[in-house]
């Protein structure tokens, strides 16, 4: 079994290193992809350099920035082609903690989806602001009841899929290109039958580094949510939904 961990990275360069060599030691099975689109802070330029001396470590640089569902294709697209068993996705700024891979990763024998979740029993959010904590529970809270997926935590960018996942549900298809890729990934997820586990984690806020959240993404995500709820994909169903 040979994983990717894909790491969509905008000005990182404080953050891409350290966590990079986390992720490594986690598990000789890991490789890991830095989408990197064209960082005016020299994140790609890092990789670049360290590439040389660590051979599981790989960038994808891109012209500018094109926006985070377009880095996680990219990524797939990336893992699918040199054969890996399983891809997942992380933030590249150290809020997800490396230290739950291993779990993250037993968990996928028994489902084909695994979300790093802050909403299960265990997980939680260690220093966000009170504005960031209720516009997160919102935006499940929202997500959940339009799309009704049985997913305490849809919004979260740590996940693991299996390749036969990705192979199924047409990530190229989602329509969303911004935040919202991830509600209607795993709304495809979902959709086609698939299973879907959650495993704990403790999110902690970035420490260096800027958000690149801003109020117009926040206001697409919710369009982009109610217009897949309206108009929900046509896809293959592996089998009755769970
Ligand atoms: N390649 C790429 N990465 C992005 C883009 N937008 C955000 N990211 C990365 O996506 C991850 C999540 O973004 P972040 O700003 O931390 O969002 P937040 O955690 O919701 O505040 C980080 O690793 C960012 O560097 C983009 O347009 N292109
Ligand atoms: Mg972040």
């Amino acid at each position: 079994m040979r994983s990717l961990v894909v790491l969509p990275a905008y000005n990182e360069a404080e953050n891409v290193l350290p966590l990079t060599k986390e992720i490594l030691k986690q598990d000789p099975t890991l490789s890991v992809l830095v989408v990197d689109d064209n960082s005016p802070d020299g994140t790609g330029d890092l990789v670049e350099q360290q590439m040389e001396r660590e051979p599981r470590l790989a960038l994808l640089r891109r012209a500018g920035k094109l926006g985070l569902g377009s880095a996680y294709l990219a990524g797939f697209c990336h893992g699918l082609e040199h054969g890996y068993d399983r891809i997942l996705t992380m933030d590249c700024d150290l809020s997800h903690n490396p230290r739950y891979l291993p779990s993250i990763l037993r968990a996928m024998d028994d489902y084909d989806l695994v979300i790093g979740s802050r909403y299960v029993p265990g997980g939680g959010i260690s220093n966000w602001s009170f504005h960031r904590r209720a516009l997160s529970g919102f935006a499940n809270f929202y997500t959940r009841a339009l799309l009704r997926l049985p997913v305490r935590d849809c919004t979260s960018g740590y996940r693991c899929y299996s390749r036969e996942v990705l192979e199924a549900v047409e990530p190229f298809e989602v329509r969303a290109s911004g935040y919202s890729f991830l509600e209607e990934l795993v709304y495809r997820v979902h959709r086609c039958g698939f299973r879907i586990g959650e495993v704990p984690i403790v999110f902690e806020d970035r420490m260096a580094g800027a958000s690149k959240i801003n109020q117009s993404e926040i206001y697409r995500a919710a369009w982009h949510v109610l217009a897949t709820a309206l108009r929900p994909p046509d896809l293959p169903r592996r089998g009755p939904l769970r």
